[in-house]
């Protein structure tokens, strides 16, 4: 009788804390103290964060063991999202917002004598991406979750994340991002769980029972350990799993080369594959082809199917059935040697037939490209795949032969069609694109323009031979964090205006437009755009000792530094003021008094953007001290963009500068910010700024340049942007005003490359807009002047915008591409 289980494993209660004041308080001084091994009276900042966070897990904990066991056990059909950057942000807030606990846990810090927002400051947020793909891929798994589909989030748990930007004499200089520093609070380390990945070495065909097979004999191994992270759903009690894999040497260092004194030898092969999660690539829209990248992407895409096929499947599992239980969505190409992988998995390792695998595999994945520049679409030369991955490359030459072959039985002999649509070029690189185009179940776009243009321009031939394979899913953001957490006074005035509930209906935002004409309600919502300008200007000045003019048009730019996105253009723009200023043509008192808001990293080798970067501050400390100026002009450029600064600039914003050639940019989606957030946007018909302006109507956006089918005419006539320069005054002071070193103590050569570029070459078109861009400004300052027409429009725009919520963009993957409902 004394061994009768009083909890039986499969019955074993996970319990959450009270969620009271009290109940809240206890768990947090537990975790304090047994978490942190600290009194509440010796802990430190760092402490009291970890033991918050800790608390707020717990409350989250049943949730989450729960829904894994129900996706356990109900094995419906689930999404296995590929990404190789997630760019989270901060969690405490989030997961607190989650789950509905922020009062409680403010009231709670306070019965201890602390500060909630102290403590929270201490979190450093994971930047485990560069920019747009890797904010989208956060965003989706945020709707997932809130959505309640089943999901994982697959990524690499890379120890330095996007590096950390400082200027020293106004140029970039990056240091190393050590978020893990302190350690992280928010993950869950599964060494028991790890993967082994495997590289190099040679394959061979064995016989197996008069079958002849191939096999892949490695030359090296590495570990990959999973670390798990919750994600929430809002208010809805569900939590999804994101899994991120860190590399681990399968053998520690080696001790009898370290007992015989070589220590730097006894931990090489440690070294060299612990590198492969070390570091975020900080490229962004261009990739690098390096063997380490190459070596990153099958490193988190092997764990990630074997984990899915190896350990979330049931063992009895018939492989024939795999799609109905899993699609992997490939987050651009960075995962797609996951296909190849796959089929390696099905014909080498559990015996199917190419046949049969092949018709597997093809159901299994979906592709969205978030691009157009033909430079940014990844291909690895053959010889470099084959030396890493030598199975994976056999694979992928029958799936181009028989592809081909397909292609010849529809068409004829076309040799320059077959020449065309081969994943192989003729170089010899293997085109990535092109692989999970054929692999893939669905290829989507992720704005109307950016599918249309992938369908017509990049892609023709593959469009005309896959009817119906190409679709478009414009992206969106997730309205908890952009929305609620980013601005809470304009979140409360919604609520106190249509009610609650708007935050996972986020169409309901419509309800506002009535009350754009209601000056009891725009006074209102001014308000909280000034009161957001105030909170900015608190977190610029003790984040970097800048200061914000609170009566300023507030004008921002905050993006990756790009030539196609175009920084230099609104430098213009900032010149011409300055200059219709100090050249006395007008009077300070007659330009807009506006602060010009820059955020912008660059990868660190791309040279001209980070001249840009020292021109934009060279521009500002020019344009800031001259005390003609009377302050009428600012230029702020707080260093380190990252996402928890943009949840204090968007919401302050007036005036959001997207203003791409027309295009370039795929999307999008800092435009869907501060659109939303009630910012006034200036842009470009490029990616979803066409389905803003659409969406806000033409009195509402100030459009300006040339559409994308005038771009291409330019170019197919010969663009000569010294045509330009001669045709507008305006802009030959300006660029004359960069070339005489008036931004650089009379130094004339320190931007002649700048200057020289944009004159000879300009690819990307920045002087043949500059004119009608100027005109634009001209119609934002009028407008601006009539504040009750100026806060009108940012009301439409914010009622206007729900279209933009994740949730959307993922319902629309649900319909169109993955089939996976939630489960309730
Ligand atoms: C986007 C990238 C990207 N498109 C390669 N492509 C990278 C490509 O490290 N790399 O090699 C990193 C990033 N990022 C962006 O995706 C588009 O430029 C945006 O327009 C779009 O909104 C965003 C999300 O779809």
């Amino acid at each position: 009788p004394r061994l009768q289980p009083t909890h039986p494993i499969a019955l074993a209660p996970v319990q959450a804390p009270e969620p009271t004041v009290d109940g809240f308080v206890t768990q947090f001084l537990r975790n304090l103290n047994n978490g942190r091994g600290v009194a509440l009276s010796t802990s430190t900042a760092n402490d009291r964060y970890f033991a918050l966070a800790a608390t707020v897990r717990d409350y989250l904990m049943a949730r989450w063991l729960e829904d894994v066991r129900r996706q356990r056990t109900i094995q419906s059909k689930g999404v296995a999202y590929l990404s190789a950057e997630y760019l989270l942000g901060r969690q405490l807030d989030n997961n607190l917002l989650a789950t509905g606990l922020t009062d409680i846990a403010d009231e709670a810090l306070v019965a201890c004598g602390l500060d909630l927002d102290d403590v929270r400051a201490m979190e450093v947020e994971p930047g485990l991406g560069n920019g747009g793909l890797g904010r989208l891929a956060a965003c989706f798994i945020d709707s997932l979750a809130t959505l309640g589909v089943p999901s994982v989030g697959y990524g690499i748990r890379y120890e330095y994340g996007i590096f950390r930007q400082t200027f020293v004499d106004g140029q970039q200089v990056e240091q190393a991002d050590s978020w893990l520093a302190l350690g992280s609070p928010w993950e869950f380390p599964h060494p028991e769980a790890a993967r082994t990945v495997s590289f190099g070495g040679h394959t061979e065909t064995y016989d197996d029972g008069g079958v002849t097979r191939t096999r892949w004999v490695p030359a090296w191994n590495v570990l990959a350990v999973p670390y798990n992270y919750m994600v929430p759903g809002y208010h809805n009690g569900r939590v999804n799993t994101l899994r991120l894999w860190s590399a681990q040497a399968t053998q520690g260092f080696d001790l009898r080369v370290f007992n015989a004194g070589d220590y730097q030898e006894a931990v090489r092969a440690q070294t060299y594959a612990e590198n492969i999660s070390k570091v975020l690539y900080p490229e962004d829209s261009t990739p690098q082809g390096k063997e380490l990248r190459l070596q990153q992407q099958y490193f988190f895409v092997a764990a990630s199917i074997s984990d899915f096929v190896n350990l979330i499947l049931p063992a009895d599992f018939d492989l024939a059935n795999l799609p109905d239980r899993v699609i992997f969505q490939l987050n651009d190409t960075h995962p797609v040697i996951g296909v190849p992988e796959l089929m390696r998995v099905l014909v080498d390792e559990k015996g199917l037939e190419w046949d049969a695998a092949w018709q597997i595999t093809q159901q299994c994945f979906a592709y969205t490209c978030h691009t157009l520049l033909p430079e940014a679409l990844e291909v690895w030369p053959a010889d470099l795949l084959g030396r890493l991955l030598p199975r994976h490359l056999e694979i992928i030459y029958r799936i181009n032969d028989e592809f081909l072959e397909a292609v010849r039985e529809r068409f004829g002999d076309d040799s320059e069609r077959i020449r065309r649509m081969s994943i192989v070029s003729p170089d010899g690189a293997i085109r990535m694109a092109y692989l999970a185009t054929v692999a893939g179940s669905k290829v989507n776009g992720v704005a109307e323009l950016h599918s249309q243009l992938l369908r017509e321009k990049v892609l023709p031939d593959f469009d005309e031979f896959y009817p119906g394979k190409f679709t478009n899913v414009t992206n969106g953001v997730t309205p908890r964090r952009f929305v609620k957490l980013a601005n809470p006074g304009l979140s409360r005035l919604i609520t106190d205006t249509i009610g609650a509930g708007w935050l996972t209906d986020l169409d309901r935002l419509r309800e506002l437009e009535e009350y754009a004409d209601d000056a009891e309600f725009r006074s209102a919502f001014r308000a909280v755009k000034s009161a957001n300008k105030r909170v900015l200007a608190r977190t610029l000045a003790e984040r970097d000792g800048l200061t914000v003019a609170d009566d300023h048009l507030l004008d921002v730019m905050v993006k990756r530094l790009h030539e196609y996105k175009r920084q230099t253009l609104k430098l213009l723009h900032i010149i011409t003021e300055y200059d219709a200023i100090v050249s006395g043509r007008v009077t300070p008192d007659q330009v807009t008094p506006r602060t010009f808001v820059f955020g912008a990293k660059a990868a660190p080798g791309y040279a001209m953007a980070k001249r840009i970067i020292h021109l934009i501050n060279a521009v500002g400390s020019v344009v800031n001290d001259d005390p003609r100026v009377e302050g009428r002009l600012k230029v702020l450029f707080p260093p380190n963009y990252n996402v928890t600064l943009a949840e204090r600039i968007v919401p302050a914003a007036d005036l959001s500068e997207q203003i791409s050639l027309a295009g370039k940019e795929a999307s999008g989606t800092g435009n869907m910010k501060f659109a939303l957030n009630g910012a006034l946007t200036i842009g470009t018909d490029d990616g979803a700024n066409v389905e803003i302006r659409e969406l806000v109507g033409d009195d509402n956006f100030f459009l300006f340049g040339m559409a994308e089918p005038e771009v291409a005419d330019l170019q197919a006539r010969g663009y000569h942007p010294i045509d330009f320069v001669r045709a507008d005054e305006n802009l030959s002071r300006a660029l004359e005003l960069i070339s005489s070193g008036a931004f650089s103590g009379g130094d004339a050569s320190v931007f002649e490359p700048v200057v020289s570029n944009l004159t000879h070459h300009d690819p990307f078109m920045a002087l043949a807009d500059y004119t009608d861009y100027i005109a634009a400004q001209k119609r934002v300052d009028a407008l601006y002047a009539d504040q009750d027409a100026w806060t009108r429009a940012a009301i439409l725009n914010v009622a206007r915008c729900g279209f933009f919520s994740s949730d959307r963009s993922m319902r629309d993957y649900i319909d169109r591409i993955w089939h996976t409902p939630p489960i309730l």
